[in-house]
């Protein structure tokens, strides 16, 4: 027998195996001979857990005690995928845990694939929140996570006779180990009703009587930085019906009454909106947004009033950061709890407010920024709405006693928009006015946000816009998802590598070295292979793993232009069966991403995808030199095995559309070359990863506007380019629809009327960016070498840098020195 000690804490083979096989007797209730996979991995979850928490005990004394300031990250997006090795290579336990487990006739590896993705967000931003979330505990910045514990994640994607279907994913229908439910942590939260007002010392109070309550219940899950030196904590709300809910009701008799509030109160945290672009516009999503708002500040308000006797000094314990617009109602909400709450002063509530708020945006696409009509904020939010209109008012009233008069600029900077007959509330501009930093995600995008959407702001807060180019957690999407390529650079740089990755730099010395380039290239070999596997799983589709893997992951968006990938592909594919004894260089495109479940043109760009694919694959002409692929259902778990197998990364977005990406981020890692437009940060991955090792293409942000401005028509564009015309006809008159040769007809004429993503101005240029492409891939070494220096130069793209300089300058707080 062990001590309990060693069961909880010990870090030895022989510790790791007790502590695993006392789980799964005592907290999983079986006995080894009947237990399944699933209870293994259980078992080991929990094992893992016991000793996470010891470092989370730690951090929080050390925080509590130490009087810093706390660092809060609201979003309602946190897309974690799983959490299994997150924790062993933070712990460093990873090695010892297999071996562990092999004593017990138990593969890790397999453990691994049974737990489920916690995909609590669509794709970019909420991958981003959990990214952000393990560098902050890696940088020992003391923070928190605040989102929403949604019961069903982003959708499953089937296709069905090449159509996307959705499935709910109910990812905690066989437990979470990772998470502690905090029953005893609810918070109330009102909607509806009416505001009251009465007279205190002669001024006037308000108070909000809401005609409905939600309770908000805490889940919290312990996040483990690098080397486990620091945890922080993820907070999820569930939603709970009061209890007291129509009690008198359901005694009455009106128990069907009283179960659908019940059902309309718990239905907050019933799903994740699957939209990552068009806002839904619903009520529910808006109850989401307050809901989780709420109970974050509530949460916030108490711990500070456990430690001062009042809130003047929230701001220099509290910083506050806004995942994109989606919690900016918190604004408002603090404003109400200082002031109507708490008495405070106008003047001084909102001093506090903007110093305690950041807000980040991510999209600068008109039909994005998020509006909520002014008769619905009225009826949900009745106090929160006269707020807005105060606060608009003394910010307008401000502007005017400056000598602004200007009714452009003042329409543009005011919270409200009129027109279309409505009145609706400008999410942006509120975050914008209620915080002292407005962040945007890569170079451009930055820019752009000064000269578009904020420019008029811009113009009167001229300090406020600040760029942080996005960055991607290397424990994750290095060393968890790419082993191989790990072992290789510690082999060549040292161990320091894993703690700072300017050592990555060094790798582009050996650039050239065929011994290296011959161990890379096996690695890859290797992961191509594997992800071949699981390719031949789940499609049928044989590829080559010594074929070009050309790779495009990410939702599915017309901005994104998934179909100008898609329509260079039936380009090439007409090539090659017209000289099919020219020396391609052999190639398999994979496409994976998930549309949103209301986007008619997504879900047909993913049928198209799997006609291309059908046709392409069916041909004997092409057999060995062009393979496509759609491979259903892309998580962050895919992922994980789709990026370390990738040759070429396509970032191929219109210009200016695209606000960063972190994709292209962690394919450049991995040693892809990427092919793209010079949009979001692939003009700083252009920047350091030099010309000579990427393929740029297309027009510019600016040319894009100039473009759209000058109106020229798409199908002159056609028919100046042979290539395109053939391409357009072909899928217009249905040669990958022969079952409905009328699929893609309204499709292509959209294409040829307006093309507002300029797919067919970049036609021609992405096809010679491609034969570049060719072309250098031939030359094997000179490939390898360029891959090479896409990984040595792209370590500044670490999420440990980006949260290192919002500490710096957005949060005001200390981060923990490099070893
Ligand atoms: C809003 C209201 C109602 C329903 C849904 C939404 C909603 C949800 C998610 C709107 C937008 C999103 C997600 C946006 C997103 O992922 N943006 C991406 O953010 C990344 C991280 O900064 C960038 O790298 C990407 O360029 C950007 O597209």
């Amino acid at each position: 027998a062990q001590p309990d000690d060693d069961l909880r804490t010990g870090n030895s083979v022989e510790a790791l195996r007790g502590a695993v096989m006392a789980k799964l007797a005592y907290a999983v209730g079986k006995v080894q001979a009947d237990a399944s996979d699933r209870d293994w991995f259980l078992a080991t979850a929990l094992a893992v857990r016991d000793r996470v928490v010891q470092g989370w005990q730690r951090s929080y004394h050390t925080t509590n005690t130490g009087g810093t300031k706390r660092v809060y990250y609201m979003s309602l997006e946190f897309l974690i995928g799983r959490l299994m090795f997150d924790a062993l290579t933070n712990l460093g336990l990873t090695d010892t845990m297999r071996e562990a487990l092999s004593g017990l006739g138990v593969d890790l590896d397999k453990l691994r694939e049974v737990e489920p993705d916690a995909a609590l967000g669509n794709g970019g931003l909420g991958r981003l929140a959990a990214c952000f979330m393990e560098s902050m505990a890696t940088l020992a910045v003391p923070a928190y996570g605040y989102g929403i514990r949604y019961e069903n994640g982003l959708f499953r994607q089937v296709v069905k006779d090449g159509w996307q279907q959705e499935y709910p994913e109910n990812w905690l229908s066989f437990g979470n180990p990772w998470e502690f439910a905090r029953p005893e942590i609810a918070y109330d939260i009102g909607f509806g009703g009416h505001v009251e007002t009465h007279q205190v010392d002669g001024a006037p109070r308000y108070e909000w009587f809401p005609s409905e309550t939600v309770e908000a219940v805490a889940y919290d899950t312990p996040v483990v930085g690098w080397r486990g030196h620091h945890v922080n904590t993820l907070r999820l709300w569930s939603a709970r019906a009061g209890d007291p809910l129509r009690l008198d009701a359901f005694n009455e008799g009106d128990h069907v009454g009283a179960m659908a509030d019940r059902v309309k109160a718990e239905a907050i945290s019933k799903v994740l909106y699957p939209s990552d672009a068009t806002p839904a516009g619903q009520e529910l999503r808006l109850r989401q947004e307050y809901f989780f708002a709420a109970a974050s500040l509530q949460d916030l308000v108490r711990r500070h009033l456990k430690k001062y006797p009042d809130l003047s000094n929230l701001a220099d314990q509290a910083a506050i950061q806004l995942n994109d617009t989606h919690p900016a109602i918190a604004v408002v909400e603090l404003m109400r709890l200082l002031v109507d709450l708490h008495g405070m002063a106008w003047d001084d509530a909102w001093r506090i407010t903007q110093a305690t708020f950041g807000y980040t945006n991510h999209t600068l696409l008109p039909e994005a920024l998020e509006t909520w009509p002014v008769p619905l904020m009225e009826r949900m939010l009745p106090r929160h709405m006269q707020i807005i209109y105060l606060v608009n008012a003394l910010h307008l009233d401000k502007l005017r006693a400056e000598g602004h008069s200007d009714v452009d600029v003042m329409r543009s900077v005011s919270i409200i928009a009129e027109g279309w007959g409505q009145q609706r509330v400008k999410m942006g501009t509120l975050a914008f006015i209620g915080s002292h930093r407005i962040n945007g995600v890569s170079a451009l995008h930055t820019d752009l946000m000064r000269q578009t959407v904020f420019r008029d702001l811009n113009a009167i807060y001229p300090d406020r816009i600040n760029n942080k180019t996005n960055g991607i957690t290397f424990r994750r999407w290095l060393m968890e998802a790419n082993p191989a390529l790990t072992a290789i650079l510690v082999d060549v740089l040292g161990k320091a590598v894993l703690d700072d990755p300017s050592h990555l730099e060094k790798l582009a010395q050996h650039a050239g070295d065929p011994a290296l380039q011959a161990r890379l290239k096996a690695a890859k070999r290797d992961n191509k292979a594997t992800l071949g596997g699981i390719i031949a799983a789940r499609t049928g589709i044989q590829v080559d793993p010594d074929a070009m893997f050309d790779i495009q992951i990410k939702r599915i968006h017309e901005y994104k232009r998934q179909h100008l990938n898609l329509l260079e592909t039936i380009a090439l594919y007409n090539a090659i069966r017209a000289e099919p004894w020219r020396d391609w260089a052999p190639r398999v495109k994979v496409f994976a991403g998930k549309a949103a479940a209301s986007y008619h043109t997504a879900k047909l760009i993913i049928k198209l995808a799997n006609d291309v694919a059908r046709v392409v694959n069916d041909d004997p002409t092409v057999r060995g030199k062009l393979k496509v692929v759609f491979l259903p259902n892309y998580n962050v778990s895919l992922a994980e095995r789709i990026i370390p197998a990738a040759d070429l990364s396509e970032q191929i977005s219109t210009a200016g559309m695209e606000a960063s990406g972190t994709g292209n981020m962690k394919l450049a890692l991995n040693g892809a070359l990427t092919i793209g437009t010079l949009d979001g940060a692939n003009v700083e991955i252009k920047e350091r990863v030099g010309d000579d090792n990427i393929f740029i293409f297309g027009l510019t942000a600016e040319e894009v506007a100039a473009r759209h401005r000058s109106g020229l028509s798409a199908r002159e564009t056609i028919a100046n380019s042979p290539r395109l015309a053939e391409v357009m006809e072909a899928v217009s008159s249905g040669v990958f629809s022969p079952d409905d040769t009328d699929r893609y007809r309204d499709f292509a004429n959209a294409l040829r009327d307006h093309d507002h993503f300029l797919v067919t101005a970049d036609f021609d240029d992405y096809y010679a960016a491609q034969r570049r492409v060719d072309a250098l891939w031939r030359d094997q070494a000179a490939w390898w070498r360029a891959s090479i220096m896409n990984t040595a130069r792209v370590g500044w793209f670490s999420s440990d840098r980006t949260i290192g300089e919002y500490a710096r300058d957005i949060w005001d707080v200390p981060v923990r020195a490099a070893e």
